[in-house]
Parts: structure tokens; sequence; C-alpha cells
């Protein structure tokens, strides 16, 4: 960075990891066009898997440096129909001066274009100059654990538990477990995100040894805005060393396009220098993570570390700890999705018992609103106020009659159907009310003054966080060079939140505005009626 740069966590952002012009050196990575399958680019530890100098591959056919075999077993995986990573890996012998050496490939395509234009990598032969396809190779060290046909026979169990469970702890437990078991690493997590990508350890797994990190808290800055976007697409990734010295690709820009390869969808991208270096500060020597999605947004990942040295589990244990994941993904969606609907319902039919109360226009409305059930069937909280047609009552806990009508003041002058926060001293400081009155309001303001509100307490909560909060990274100025790095310790540290309230979620304000909607129906019947009997 340029001396006098502003140097923020902002920084982590802009860097474009999809297009880091290196890899893990773990395997090796040919770029070749097609259909005639010539080498544009290669990476420079090709020597270490094919026995043949990088310079000596580029311009020439893949047949001539892996050999025709497994160049034509390439070349029929590339052009069959159909997504390419269905066909992954492609277990070819190399021959290495008559030494048969077993290894995956890996293929993908690579689409040319402005950077984040790749989409998923075009299916079948288009054979459009814009893309390239993508050889990665690894060496596949002892037996191969299982072909990619009998992934599903691997997590076939764990499946079917995942199906009869409903616990959301047990859906969590239940695949940290089975992660944990087919890959070996010493610990798998499952982490998930709130609104904020701030995210909390919510599963472990480990052998035993480890100091736990479940509920432990992590900041948003940890996985930075780019990242979590390429995880959206590539669902996951293995880093089977740290540290380790990237191999890079030569030539760094695709002679075709003068842009460096889009590394979205490879399995050997070299990844972020400062990820890296969080992860030593971790303690962390090898680390895999696995996407979960929800409606294709990053909902959390399964992260797996290992302590001890390198840890590489071959690429069918991979896709099938991927394909547990996305299981899970997909199981949480529904769960999700059941208790919305159970929640929902229950919701309905309080609003339809208060509506037909205030239907009775002898009944005062807050008399209605009040009986059985009340308005706090409908909102749970700790005090409902009603101050309609000139009575004001109230349930639950008291709460002084001149700081609700504080609070509905505060309310009708921001809002025109409803009006909420978890902390009234954050977001209506001028009240100067308490903490340890009231927290939380949930207002509905409805015309002449008149108003329906719900308070909460404060709920004081206790966060415990993976080092510092106030520090999640550090400034470093290393020569000319400024720069950002992560934290250097991540030891359990306790924060404490108060003045807020439980938050209101955004089921209750939609049921609060219903409630609003039914309530000036009656009101407005009820002026008629008194406008009849004036007649
Ligand atoms: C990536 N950060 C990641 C990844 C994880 C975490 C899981 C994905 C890569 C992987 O699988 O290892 C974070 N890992 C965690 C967390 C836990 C864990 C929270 O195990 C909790 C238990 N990181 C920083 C700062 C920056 C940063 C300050 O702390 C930026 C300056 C960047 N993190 C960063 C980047 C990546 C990353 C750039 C992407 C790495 C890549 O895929 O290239």
């Amino acid at each position: 960075l340029a001396p006098g740069t502003q140097v923020d966590l902002s920084n982590c952002e802009r860097e474009p990891i999809h297009v880091p012009g290196s890899i893990q050196p773990r395997g090796v990575l040919i770029a070749v066009s097609e259909p005639d399958l010539v080498v544009e680019q290669v990476s420079a530890n090709l020597a270490d898997v094919v026995g043949t100098a990088w310079e000596t591959a580029l311009g020439r056919p893949l047949a001539e440096v892996i050999g025709t075999v497994p160049a034509q077993a390439v070349a029929r995986s590339a052009a069959a129909f159909g997504d390419l990573r269905e066909r992954n890996p492609v277990e070819l012998t190399l021959d290495l001066d008559g030494t048969p050496v077993p290894v995956d490939a890996i293929l993908h395509r690579a689409v040319h274009g402005p950077a984040g234009a790749t989409q998923h990598p075009g299916e079948g032969v288009g054979q459009a100059p814009t893309t390239s396809l993508v050889v990665e190779l690894e060496p596949a060290f002892g037996p191969r654990p299982f072909s990619f046909p009998n992934t599903y026979q691997a997590v076939r169990s764990t499946i079917a538990e995942l199906n009869r469970t409903t616990d959301l702890q047990a859906l969590y437990d239940t695949t940290v477990e089975a992660v944990r078991s087919l890959t070996g690493f010493d610990r798998v997590m499952l982490y998930r995100y709130d609104a904020d990508y701030n995210g909390e350890v919510v599963a472990e797994a480990q052998h035993g040894g480890l100091e736990t990190f479940l509920g432990l808290h992590y900041p948003a800055s940890d996985i930075p805005a780019q990242a979590r976007a390429l995880y959206e697409k590539n669902w996951i990734r293995l880093i089977s060393e740290v540290p380790y010295t990237p191999a890079p690709i030569h030539p760094v820009d695709h002679p075709a396009t003068g842009q460096p390869l889009d590394l979205t969808f490879s399995t050997l991208r070299s990844v972020s220098p400062i990820h890296v270096e969080y992860l030593l500060n971790m303690g962390v020597t090898a680390s895999m993570s696995l996407s979960l999605l929800r409606d294709d947004k990053l909902w959390g990942l399964i992260a797996c570390h290992h302590y001890s040295g390198p840890h590489a589990p071959p690429y069918a244990t991979r896709a099938a700890a991927e394909f547990l994941g996305s299981t899970l993904s997909l199981r949480l969606v529904d769960r999700a999705a059941e208790e919305e609907v159970r929640r929902a319902l229950r919701a309905r039919s309080t609003l339809a018992w208060l509506t037909a109360a205030t239907l009775d226009e002898e009944r005062p409305l807050a008399d209605a609103l009040l009986g059985t059930p009340d308005l706090l069937d409908l909102v749970d909280a700790d005090t409902v106020v009603v101050d309609l047609q000139g009575h004001t009552a109230l349930r639950g806990a008291p709460l002084a009659p001149e700081l609700h009508a504080a609070i509905a003041g505060w309310a009708a002058d921001r809002a025109a159907e409803v009006a909420a926060t978890d902390s009234l001293v954050a977001d209506a400081a001028a009240l100067a009310i308490p903490t340890d009155t009231v927290c939380g309001a949930l207002v509905v303001p409805l015309p002449d003054g008149q108003y329906v509100l719900w308070a909460r307490q404060e709920k004081i909560r206790t966060v415990d966080w993976g080092g510092d909060p106030t520090r999640k990274a550090d400034v470093v100025v290393e020569g000319d060079e400024v720069r950002i790095s992560p934290r250097k310790s991540f030891a359990r540290w306790e924060e404490t939140v108060r003045g807020r309230s439980e938050p209101w979620t955004q089921a209750e304000l939609a049921e609060a505005k219903e409630l609003r909607h039914n309530l000036l129906e009656a009101l407005y019947a009820r002026s008629r009626r008194v406008a009849r009997a004036a007649e």
C-alpha cells in the first residue's frame, strides 16, 4: 500500500481473492484451451507431480505433458454432457519414468471476463473461446477412500439421521460429528452467522484434548464480504498446510485475455496471506470450511481445524463432506419454515380472537384487547398498555403513566405505522428513561394520541468472543509498508451487553401492523355509530 493510504478493515474486503495468481503446492494446475487441450497457463511446481518443468509445458498439447492415456481421460470427461463437477475426481495414473503414480484430476471451466464475471463454469461443450479448461492434479496418497458414486454410501446413515431429526441442536451435532469422522480433522465446528455476519460456534466435535470453542463469537470482519460472496459460489475450501509457499501460475495473465485466471472454482486456489496469518495466530496447521446456505445466501460454515501439521483429505472425502453440508442446509430451511408456519398460525388465531372481540361495540376497545386472549398473547412482552377512547389500561409489569405517554409520544413523532426499538436509551435518548425500568418498546400509534404499546425490560447478556472484539485487527508498519494484520490473541473475552431488551422480530412487527389496521377499522365503525346516534 502507498504511504499515507488509510489502512483499516475495509482493506480486507478489497483483496481480490479469486485471482491470486498462485495455488497451494499440494497439487499442480494446468489451464488448457478446448477442444485441442493446449497448455495456456501452468503452475511453477508442475515438475513436483508430473516430472516436467513448467517452462517446457507451455504451448504444448496436454498429452505431451501428462501422457496420452491420462490426457484422453481428461478429454473424455470434459466432452461428456453435464456438469463437470459431477465427474470429479477423474482418477488418472501418470507414468513417471516407468513408475505408475496415481493422481486425482479435478476439472472445471474458468470463465474469462471482467473481474467477478465468473458464473458457474459453462456446462457441456459450448466451446465459447471465453473459457479455459482447468485441470488440477492432486497426488492420490494411499488407497482411494471411495469413488464418487459411493459418496452417497459413505454419508448415507448420516443423511438418514438428519432426516429423522427435527431438533436444531441435534442436527448441528450430528453434522459436525459426521464431518469429523469422515475427514479426520482435530476439531470440526458449526459456525452460524447472525444478521450482521458476526458468527457463533453452535456445535463442536473434537478429539477431546482441546479447549472448547463452543459458544464463542467472532466478528464479521474475520471473513470479509468478498470471501463470503466467493463461498456462496464455491462451497468448499481446503488449506492443507499452514504456512506454505504459494506456487505461482505462469504466465500470470492468460495469453488471450491479459487477465489473471479466475480461480473461484479452483480447488488449489492460494488463499489470502492475511488469512494464513490468522490461522497461524490461532495455532492452526490445516483448515477446511464448507458453506451452509439458505436461499443461496451464506448462513454459516462448517469450519475444520487441524493442529498437528498438514492434513489433506482426498477429494472424494471432501465431496462427501460437502454433500453432508448441503443436506444439512436443506434440512435447516425445512425446519425453519415449519417453525415459522406454526408461529404464524398461532398469531393468526390470536389476532382473529382479538378482532372478533372488538366487534362488540358495547364493549370498550381497551377491555376487548385485554380480555382472554390479550395483546400479550399476540406479542410477548413484560407489559402492554393501551390508550383508546379515553381509557388507559395495562397488563403485565407496572409502568408509570408518564413513561408510557412519553414513549408513545416519541413513537408518534417518528413512525406512521409502528415504531420499535430494543434500546430506548440509545434510540430515544432524549427521554432519559432509566434502563432498569424499561428498555424495549413496540408502539402502534393511532389517531388523536391513542396507542398500543408493548414494553420489554432489560435483558443483560454476556457474549463470549474469540479475542477482544474492540481490537479485531492491528495496523502494522513494516518499513514503508503499512498493512492490516489479524489480532494475535483469540483468548476468550467476555462482553456484557446492557441497556437492551430482547429484540422485536420482523413477524412481531408485521402482527402489530395488522392489529393497527384492524383497530383503525374498529375505531371508524364506532365513530360512525356515535355519529348515527347523534342524528
Ligand atoms: C477467510 N476466515 C476465513 C475463513 C474462515 C475464517 C473459516 C475461510 C477459510 C478457511 O476455511 O479457513 C474465520 N475460522 C474463522 C473463524 C473461525 C475459524 C471466525 O475457525 C472461528 C472458530 N481475517 C481477519 C482480518 C482479515 C481477514 C482482519 O481476521 C482482513 C484483513 C481476512 N479471512 C480473511 C480473508 C479470507 C478469510 C481475506 C479469505 C481467505 C480465502 O479464501 O482466500
